[in-house]
């Protein structure tokens, strides 16, 4: 037996990302200087990191690829809780009908993208975004990002300090660089010797930032139209017995991101950590980003999330590492029970009297399409109402604070533009979200948001082929395993694996708090109906009462999923 000592294993080395936001803390890059120069159309490969952090995509027309790259950019608003006034609407209308492809892309963070943007019109559009009072500033990077919370107007102390307190959150974890606003507001750039550029040190985020994105929600039960658990951090409002905010639960670790082929990586739900009351908020964000900032792992960005940390050093370290830092103790949990994440679509009434308008967004892309002229008559209406406009975590939108004499007023202007408020969509496509992908996404390995509205054609045919065409099952869809639109807590996922080939995914449930499991490796669009029609008849034949499709899923095929697993290396 050899008496050697074997050779510690060299250190790994920290991500080139982290180099370069070692070396320019400011995050200025070469921006501003590459944003005047006409002679080129595209940024370097560093500044396009550095971009992300200002809330900027470099991305390139993939159906154009064959006859050369076209580049473009994508850009991406920080629009806490997904409420704008209606002046900041009709900004991001302009500028999407200006500089964009003339389509309002919502995402499934409440915010906004502009798809197709040149270079020349990039510059022009972010200053006019700031110079409006509203900010792209850490959309993207490694960073805190756009914070979500509850959609629905809710017009109770509760609702609203929740609200409120979503965009506390979102301005306490700013980025403090003076480079966002150099280069986009007054279009210079920063010089990258100055000592005072070269050391800056963020007092939060210090010189290099997060290991990677980092992502908040607040909810108030029953209704988790945010997902709470698939977030980073998550901020359950709990009521006090006189209906104001009596503190918040708070949830840590979840994350969806994942690979194809690497089980290192994995969709994770929040583990719940303890309670605290609302004056606490602040220093709990603060403590727990700051808790992945030191603890996260800089040397792969797909380990880099702060789910990997908990899911490593388990809850009671995480625990008595934040209290280390905030300096005081959490309470127990209190109860909390979802019981959906489903928007409200049609007209509702508020608490305060008035009224609000859910209103359908197939695949999240405000547009003119023929007959029905959405991102026209949306705009009509804004203008004419002054509505509040509030974006919600499912790609949809909600016009808000509308007076009850104005409701018919505003459905005959609507009507106007070919766009209903009532029967808006079937009860599954009403269900769905599918992530942009082709032609804008670059990782995108098939397509979604074009191809999805065409498949639930099909599954609508196959279910009402088996009368069971009223049944809601939440769908979802992505071009590849990154999970944008959170596929892994839809009833039926499904995650691009190459050109018309998805993974298909089963058993999430209503109230979005359970992950589902892989069904199939892999389905071609050409058997798609056939599995899914074989599929829908076992649930027809076997559930018991109502039973939801991912119920039984979870109770009938998982089982089945499992013996397979069980069963393979045996085979193998
Ligand atoms: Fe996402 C990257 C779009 C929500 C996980 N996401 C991207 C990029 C920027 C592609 C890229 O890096 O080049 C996509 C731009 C496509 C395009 O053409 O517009 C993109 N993500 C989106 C949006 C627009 C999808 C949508 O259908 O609305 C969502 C924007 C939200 C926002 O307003 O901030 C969006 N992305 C999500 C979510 C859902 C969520 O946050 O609730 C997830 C899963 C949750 C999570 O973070 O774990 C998500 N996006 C990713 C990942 C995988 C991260 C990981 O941990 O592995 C990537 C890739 C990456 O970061 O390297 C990614
Ligand atoms: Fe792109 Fe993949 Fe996100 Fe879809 S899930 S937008 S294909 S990164």
């Amino acid at each position: 037996m050899s008496t050697e000592i074997a050779p510690a294993p060299a250190a790994k080395k920290p991500t080139h990302n982290e180099e370069i936001k070692t070396a320019i803390p400011t995050l200025a890059g070469n921006l501003a200087a590459t944003l005047a120069d006409p002679t080129t159309d595209r940024f370097s490969d560093d500044d396009q990191q550095f971009m992300k952090f200002h809330g900027i995509y470099q991305q390139d027309d993939r159906d154009l690829r064959k006859t050369g790259k076209k580049f473009m950019f994508m850009i991406r608003g920080r629009i806490p809780g997904g409420v704008l006034n209606s002046a900041g609407y009709a900004v991001y209308d302009d500028l999407a009908t200006r500089y964009g492809n003339n389509t309002l892309r919502l995402t499934s963070r409440q915010s906004f993208q502009f798809h197709g943007v040149v270079k020349s019109g990039l510059g022009p559009l972010m200053k006019k975004i700031n110079d409006s009072m509203m900010d792209t500033l850490a959309a993207c990077g490694d960073v805190n990002r756009n914070v979500m919370a509850p959609a629905v107007p809710v017009m109770n102390a509760i609702g609203r300090q929740v609200n409120e307190d979503a965009a506390r959150v979102s301005a306490a974890l700013l980025p403090t660089t003076k480079a966002y606003h150099s280069i986009w507001v007054e279009g210079v750039q920063l010089n990258l010797e100055d000592p005072e550029n070269k050391n800056f040190v963020d007092p939060l985020y210090g010189a290099t930032y997060l290991p990677r994105k980092f992502k908040i929600a607040f909810a108030i039960a029953p209704t988790n139209d945010v997902d709470i658990l698939t977030n980073c951090l998550g901020f359950i409002g709990i009521p006090a017995a006189d209906g104001t905010l009596a503190g918040y639960n708070l949830t840590v670790g979840g994350g969806l991101g994942r690979a194809h082929g690497n089980t290192m990586t994995y969709p994770r739900l929040a583990d719940t950590i303890g309670f605290f009351t609302p004056d606490k908020l602040v220093a709990i964000a603060r403590g727990v980003l700051t808790v992945h900032r030191d603890f996260g792992d800089r040397t792969d960005r797909k380990h880099a999330r702060l789910k990997y940390v908990l899911e490593e050093k388990g809850v009671a370290w995480f625990r008595a590492e934040l209290e280390q830092r905030v300096g005081f103790k959490l309470d127990e949990a209190k109860p909390v029970e979802f019981k959906t994440q489903r928007d409200l679509f049609g007209w509702h009434q508020q608490e305060d009297g008035r009224l609000f308008l859910g209103l359908f967004v197939l695949t999240g892309r405000i547009k003119d399409d023929g007959a029905l002229r959405q991102k026209s008559g949306l705009r009509a209406v804004v203008d004419r109402f002054q509505p509040e406009v509030r974006l919600t975590p499912q790609q949809n939108i909600i016009l808000a604070n509308i007076p009850a004499d104005q409701k018919d007023a505003v459905t005959a202007l609507l009507a106007e533009y070919g766009v209903p408020v009532e029967n808006q969509a079937t009860v599954i496509r009403r269900a769905s979200m599918a992530c942009p992908s082709m032609p804008t996404c670059g990782l995108g390995l098939a397509e979604s948001e074009r191809y999805l509205p065409s498949l639930i054609d099909r599954i609508e045919a196959t279910l009402t082929g088996l009368a069971m065409g009223d049944e809601e099952v939440v769908i979802r869809m992505t071009g590849c395993p990154n999970g944008c639109a959170r596929p892994y807590a839809a009833e039926l996922g499904f995650v691009g694996k190459g050109p018309g080939r998805y993974q298909v995914w089963l058993g999430g449930n209503e109230a979005s708090t359970r992950l589902n499991r892989i069904w199939k490796e892999t389905v071609k669009d050409a058997e798609i109906d056939a599995e899914l029609g074989a599929l829908f008849a076992r649930w027809k034949a076997e559930r018991i009462g109502s039973e939801r499709f991912g119920d039984w899923s979870a109770r009938a095929v998982w089982p089945e999923i499992e013996a397979a697993a069980a069963a393979a290396p045996a085979a193998a």
